[in-house]
C-alpha cells in the first residue's frame, strides 16, 4: 500500500479488514497481529519477545482465524467501488501468495519455526523462489541489512543466530565456513546453506557457446542473474 489511503484486506486462513484512511508510504512497513495492538500490556510484551524498538511502526490486529501450517493463501486486496450506488464491494487482488511446507517452498517455514521471508517486494508471490525460511523479524522488510554487508538480517538471524556480521563464527560476508567454496554472500544469493558443504552452487548446464563457455545454475528469483558467461 503506498501513497492514498485505501482500505485492504487480508484473506486466507486469517482475515483482517484495515481501518479506513490509513496509509503506508512508498517502502514502509505495518504489521497485522493476531492480539489487540490496543492492549498495551500485549503490545510490550510482544515488542520484547521480538525487540521491536521502532515507536512510529504501525500495528494493525487483531485478525481472525490461522494460518495453516502445511499451506494457506495470504492475500491484500483492495475494495472495487461498485457501478450503482449502494451495490456491495467486489474486492481485487493486489498482491497473493499461496504457500506450502514441501519443497520448491522452504520446508523449515512449518509449524512454531522460522517464518517465510520475502526477498524482493516486486516479484509474484506465489513464486516460491522469493521467499526464504528465516527468523521472525516482525515490523523489518525481509531485506533489511542493517550491517550492510549484502546479507539480509533474517538469513543471518537464521543461519548464524545474529544479524551482523562476526569474525568469530565466520559470518562476515566474504567467509566461507563450510569450506565449499562459496562465501556466505554467494550461498545467500544462490540459495544455498552456509553451514552444509553440500549445499553449494551447482551448475545445471555447461556449454560452449561463441567466445567461451556458458554456465547455468539455479537461484533465487531477484537476486541475480542465472546465466553467467566467461569473457
Ligand atoms: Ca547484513
Ligand atoms: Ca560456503
Ligand atoms: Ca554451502
Amino acid at each position: 500500500m503506498a501513497g492514498a489511503a485505501q482500505r485492504c484486506e487480508s484473506g486466507g486462513g486469517i482475515s483482517f479488514t484495515f481501518p479506513t484512511n490509513i496509509s503506508i508510504p512508498a517502502g514502509g512497513v505495518a504489521l497485522v497481529v493476531p492480539f489487540d495492538p490496543g492492549d498495551a500490556q500485549s503490545l510490550a510484551a510482544f515488542r520484547a519477545r521480538y525487540n521491536i524498538t521502532n515507536s512510529t511502526l504501525q500495528i494493525f490486529g487483531p485478525w481472525s482465524g490461522k494460518l495453516g501450517n502445511r499451506g494457506d493463501r495470504v492475500a491484500l486486496e483492495r475494495p472495487l467501488t461498485p457501478d450503482l450506488p449502494g451495490d456491495p464491494y467486489s474486492w481485487v487482488i493486489v498482491d497473493e501468495m499461496i504457500y506450502g511446507n514441501q519443497t520448491p517452498w522452504p520446508t523449515n517455514a512449518n509449524g512454531r519455526s522460522p517464518s517465510l521471508h520475502r526477498t524482493v517486494a516486486n516479484g509474484c508471490g506465489n513464486n516460491s523462489l522469493i521467499w526464504f525460511a528465516g527468523a521472525p523479524t516482525p515490523g523489518q522488510a525481509s531485506t533489511a541489512d542493517r550491517d550492510g554487508d549484502g546479507l539480509p538480517d533474517a538469513w543471518m538471524l537464521q543461519h548464524f543466530g545474529h544479524a551482523d556480521a562476526q569474525a568469530g563464527d565466520l559470518s562476515r560476508a566474504g567467509d566461507d565456513p563450510d569450506g565449499d567454496g562459496l562465501t556466505n554472500l554467494q550461498e545467500y544469493l544462490t540459495g544455498s546453506d552456509p553451514h552444509d558443504a553440500g549445499s553449494p552452487l551447482r551448475f545445471t548446464s555447461v556449454a560452449m557457446s561463441g567466445s567461451g563457455p556458458r554456465l547455468r545454475f539455479p537461484v533465487l528469483a531477484g537476486r541475480m542473474t542465472p546465466d553467467w558467461q566467461a569473457t
